[in-house]
């Protein structure tokens, strides 16, 4: 009992986290993290945005986003998703300006980084550059995915230390 409330209250602490920026200092982010045994060393990775789901309608990527962190600098996020060819249901990928339009999925001032079609084949690969939160979302039926598809997902890489 005790300690199934202890780990949901980390979840929590994660979740809140992801979902609002908290003190994206990387000191604090990193300190979430400090039970996971993180490789330093390793190489930049690329991950499959949802792994074998793909991205899609209705995957929880907050979820998938926690259970996959941490994330690198120079890690590579990448996005399969069917064309309008081959779908009935698009999807893309924009980059949301701050936390604000994140939590509203307010595409006003996002940026279009794959358009529909851009996402087949070995995907549309997406490289996290700057050590800032990067917040992503699908951009289709102007936000409907983002909100009630639960296509979003905030990331803030870590620096990864060569010695
Ligand atoms: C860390 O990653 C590097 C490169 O992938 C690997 O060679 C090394 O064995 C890993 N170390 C640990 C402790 O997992
Ligand atoms: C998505 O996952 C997060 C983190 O696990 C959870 O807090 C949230 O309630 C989930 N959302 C839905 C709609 O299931
Ligand atoms: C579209 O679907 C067809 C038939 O399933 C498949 O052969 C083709 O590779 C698909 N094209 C793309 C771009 O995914
Ligand atoms: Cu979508």
């Amino acid at each position: 009992m005790g300690f199934k409330f202890a780990h949901q209250g980390l979840v929590l602490v994660l979740v809140a986290a992801s979902m609002m920026g908290v003190s994206l200092a990387s000191r604090e982010w990193g300190s979430h993290h400090r039970h996971r045994p993180n490789n330093h060393t390793a190489s930049p990775k690329r991950v499959i945005v949802g792994g074998s789901e793909n991205w899609h309608f209705g995957v929880n990527y907050t979820d998938w986003s926690l259970k996959n962190a941490p994330f690198y600098l120079y890690d590579t996020l990448v996005f399969k998703y069917d064309p309008p060819s081959n779908t009935t249901f698009p999807h893309s990928v924009y980059l949301l300006p701050n936390m604000k339009s994140f939590l509203n999925c307010d595409l006003r001032k996002a940026k279009v980084i794959a358009n529909p079609t851009q996402g087949s084949g070995n995907g549309f690969e997406f490289v996290l550059k700057k050590r800032k939160p990067y917040y992503l979302a699908c951009g289709e039926r102007n936000g409907f995915h983002c909100r009630v598809g639960l296509m979003k997902f905030a990331v803030v890489p870590m620096r990864r230390w060569r010695h």
